[in-house]
């Protein structure tokens, strides 16, 4: 009895303890947030970026973004990178070689079972995923209006508005979401890969062009500025001539990760094409988001 009396002393002690740090939460001041929110100086080290079945997509070398010819010389033998999907860090792995293949510069690794199709590896020392990207309904009105006036600006007013994915998250970690929409009515094999217009032959177009007018595929970003949301186009393709003979690209969101070590995500679209495919990287300047690789 005695120590069950003990126990419950000990409970209310903690409860007044917990009431105490409750309140002088409370009473804190907004400037003096979690450390964890405030931006930070971004890594001046070297910090290659690699993707999917691990291509080079450039990194952040020395305070500069590189393209992915020039990060190769900076990539070293052994060194460890962290593995990324959308919404989880899948695992890491030690560099074994790197090899400029003409089209594309690869990089090969120790034992990457563990990679998904579509990942972001990047080798830098901090969690470069400290928000988590939730994923939501792709059937949402607002967003749907917006992909119709993106399409409506790309002389597409007729095309079907048909959003692939819908990504809420919190880019600089100011407490505000942003939104991340990726748009397509393109024909896709399994693998992402636009599919193959098995007509396009008989036409004298290449079998990778585009399948038909009125095809797209884009992703946009929708932010609040000064307290009104504002969408931007990121990336993304517009085909209004099934003759033109374009190749079809496919464009989606890969990764919201911080890839300088500054605290605030970027944005890693990923686009496919018949056999190749690249990333690009657009970090937040304010309300604008910069294309820098
Ligand atoms: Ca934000
Ligand atoms: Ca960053």
């Amino acid at each position: 009895m005695k120590h069950i009396i003990k126990t419950i002393t000990n409970l209310k002690m903690k409860t007044i303890a917990n009431l105490i740090v409750t309140g002088t939460l409370l009473a804190t001041p907004v400037w003096s947030a979690p450390e964890a929110n405030q931006p930070k100086k971004p890594s001046t080290g070297v910090h290659p970026i690699v993707y999917r079945d691990a291509s080079v997509g450039g990194g952040w070398v020395n305070g500069a973004w590189v393209e992915p010819k020039d990060v190769m010389m900076f990539m070293k033998e052994g060194e460890l990178y962290t593995f990324y999907s959308l919404t989880a860090k899948e695992g890491q792995s030690k560099l074994l070689e790197v090899e400029d293949t003409g089209p594309d510069i690869v990089a090969r690794f120790e034992g990457t079972d563990f990679l998904k199709h579509l990942n972001v590896g990047v080798a830098a020392p901090w969690n470069a995923l400290p928000r988590v990207p939730k994923v939501e309904d792709t059937n949402q009105e607002e967003l749907k209006d917006e992909v119709a006036k993106i399409l409506k600006q790309n002389k597409q007013a007729n095309a079907p508005v048909k959003i692939a994915q819908v990504v809420r998250i919190d880019l600089e970690g100011d407490g505000v979401e942003e939104v991340i929409v990726s748009a397509t009515n393109m024909k896709l094999e399994p693998d992402g890969n636009p599919a193959i217009d098995p007509t396009a032959a008989a036409r004298g177009l290449n079998p990778a062009a585009v399948p038909g007018n009125d095809v797209y595929s884009f992703v946009l970003l929708r932010k609040l500025v000064n307290g009104q949301p504002q969408t931007t186009l990121l990336t993304g393709s517009f085909f209004t001539d099934p003759n033109d003979g374009r190749v079809a690209e496919h464009y989606r969101l890969a990764a919201v990760l911080d890839l300088d070590g500054d605290g605030v995500q970027e944005i890693v679209t990923h686009a496919s094409f018949f056999e190749g495919d690249f990333i690009n990287v657009f970090k937040m300047n304010g309300a604008k988001a910069d294309e820098v690789l």
